[in-house]
């Protein structure tokens, strides 16, 4: 008995001038080159859910004019994809459906809209992986699939009982970075926000030593590798992060995580990171004014009360020798035009390393999406191809579509211009010399890299 593991992969955007001229701009090629590498860790961990009497295959589909089926042959195919793939995801389970192969469907987009699914799947699976695996697995054994499988209410995984995801199927020469994934949900609720809150309300952290033994069985087949943390909000609990950073520390690993701007107020947090070889985190700032962060936060208005500290924070966390990456949303509610030099002052001010634009999208199942729909401003709705964050498909409330979606080439152009990501790279490490003496050896390479920029 033999299972397909597919996974929709790559990055990518929709509009044909984006893929032109947006995606060919160095900012956007570097990040694309360094995550569309990245495995689907949903699916190494449903195979190490699977009895090991089962085959198990893994496969990537990257390409989005995708017609037909991977070669291999199987008894059950399980698929994962985000929005942006979903229409892929649900040609290729149809060909494997009409040759008599079932097929799964689970993630993030099938959770939010399961009936949708269920006209192109056998089951389709709502929520955490981790409950309900097992089971579908024995249904299928005893042919017996049911067309939908659902985490009772109120029940969340528990992630001290995570298994190890099965790194050992993907091919080392084709991957340089790897995720593990600390933590699920976030304590906060921006309107936007299409990730993990969306099957957990809860946060969760997953034990220290289980994140250890993740790392380790990596370093088996990559000596050297570089993680990629798969949370949303790392840091929420700090006691217990400092503690996996105290062990993460004899690892000798480098990696990058998501936070949110509150590590700047934890010098002892900053400090054990960068011991520990955290080399840059990505932040959601999604807004230099005030009034554009104005009520994205649903709960507490947090991202409005913490934005006119953001040059502070990014300061005290690039001067602790971790590079920040700051992400920016355009087409707020609350901004207007003035945002794009906006955007590009308060990039030049800070001296942010590393910078992420991305356009509002309406995710299904967020918030966002069902205001924007009761408003009238979804441009096509359900067109799910243009969920890749950089494609505009809703009606902003300060400025035209065409004038968001030309904002976002024109400010790409002359962020990621190469002289200016180039002198801000070098007042980095110039300030960090001055402060510390030294660049922090976590720190060396990535000046290499960065001097070396064409
Ligand atoms: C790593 C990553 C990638 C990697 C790897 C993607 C992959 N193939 O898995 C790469 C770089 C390729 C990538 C690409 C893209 N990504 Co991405 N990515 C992430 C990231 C950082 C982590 C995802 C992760 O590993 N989570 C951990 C796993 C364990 O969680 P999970 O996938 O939800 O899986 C659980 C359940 O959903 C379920 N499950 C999932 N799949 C399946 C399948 C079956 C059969 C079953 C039973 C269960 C099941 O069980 C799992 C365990 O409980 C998230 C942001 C974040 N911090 O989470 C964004 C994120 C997932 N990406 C996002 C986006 C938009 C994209 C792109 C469109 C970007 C672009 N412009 O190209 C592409 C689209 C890829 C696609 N195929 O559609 C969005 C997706 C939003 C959405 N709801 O669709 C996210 C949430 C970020 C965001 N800004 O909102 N991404």
């Amino acid at each position: 008995m033999k299972i397909g593991l597919i996974a929709m992969s790559g990055v990518r955007a929709s509009s044909e001038e984006l893929n032109q001229i947006g995606l060919t701009l160095p900012g956007f090629v570097e990040r694309s080159r360094v995550i569309a590498s990245l495995p689907s860790l949903s699916l190494l961990t449903l195979a190490a859910l699977t009895p090991p009497q089962i085959e198990i295959e893994y496969q990537e589909v990257r390409d989005l004019a995708f017609e037909g089926k991977p070669s291999s042959s199987f008894d059950l195919v399980a698929i994962s994809s985000y929005s942006a793939q979903i229409e892929d995801a649900y040609r290729l389970s149809d060909a494997y459906n009409r040759e008599g192969v079932p097929t799964i469907l689970g993630g993030l987009h099938v959770t939010a809209l399961p009936g949708e699914a269920m006209a192109h799947c056998t089951s389709v699976v709502l929520g955490e992986a981790e409950l309900l695996w097992e089971e579908v697995i024995e249904d299928f054994v005893s042919s017996n699939l049911k067309e939908t499988y659902q985490t009772p209410p109120g029940k969340w995984f528990d992630l001290s009982d995570s298994r190890v995801p099965r790194y050992d199927l993907l091919d080392t020469d084709a991957y340089n970075r790897l995720t593990v994934q600390t933590s699920r949900g976030c304590p906060f609720r921006c309107d936007f926000c299409a990730s993990s809150v969306l099957l957990t309300p809860k946060y969760r952290v997953k034990p220290s030593r289980k994140v250890i033994e993740e790392i380790r069985a990596i370093k088996h087949y990559w000596p050297h590798p570089f993680i990629e943390f798969a949370d949303d909000n790392s840091f929420v609990q700090r006691a217990h992060y400092k503690d996996l950073l105290t062990f993460l520390k004899e690892e000798r690993v480098h990696w990058f995580t998501e936070c949110d701007i509150s590590i700047a107020e934890d010098p002892d947090l900053l400090d054990l990171m960068r011991e520990s070889g955290c080399r840059q985190v990505l932040i959601g700032l999604e807004s230099p004014c005030p009034d554009g962060v104005q009520g994205i936060e649903l709960k507490s208005n947090w991202k409005f009360s913490k934005s006119p500290h953001y040059e502070d924070a990014i300061r005290v966390i690039q001067d602790h020798g971790i590079t920040v990456d700051g992400c920016f949303i355009l087409g707020l509610d609350g901004d207007g035009e003035e945002v794009f030099d906006g955007i590009y002052a308060f990039v030049e001010r800070t001296g942010l390393f590393e910078v992420q634009l991305t356009v509002l999208t309406p995710f299904p199942g967020t918030p966002l999406y069902d205001r924007l729909k009761h408003e009238g401003r979804i441009i096509e709705d359900r067109a799910w191809r243009k969920c890749t964050l950089f494609d505009v498909n809703f009606v902003p409330r300060r400025m035209s579509p065409e004038r968001l979606q030309q904002g976002l080439v024109d400010l790409a152009r002359r962020v990621y211009q190469k002289d200016f990501i180039k002198e801000r790279r070098q007042r980095f490490f110039d300030r960090l010399r001055g402060l510390r003496g030294g660049v922090p050896a976590v720190l060396e390479e990535v000046e290499r890299d960065a001097y070396s920029m064409g």
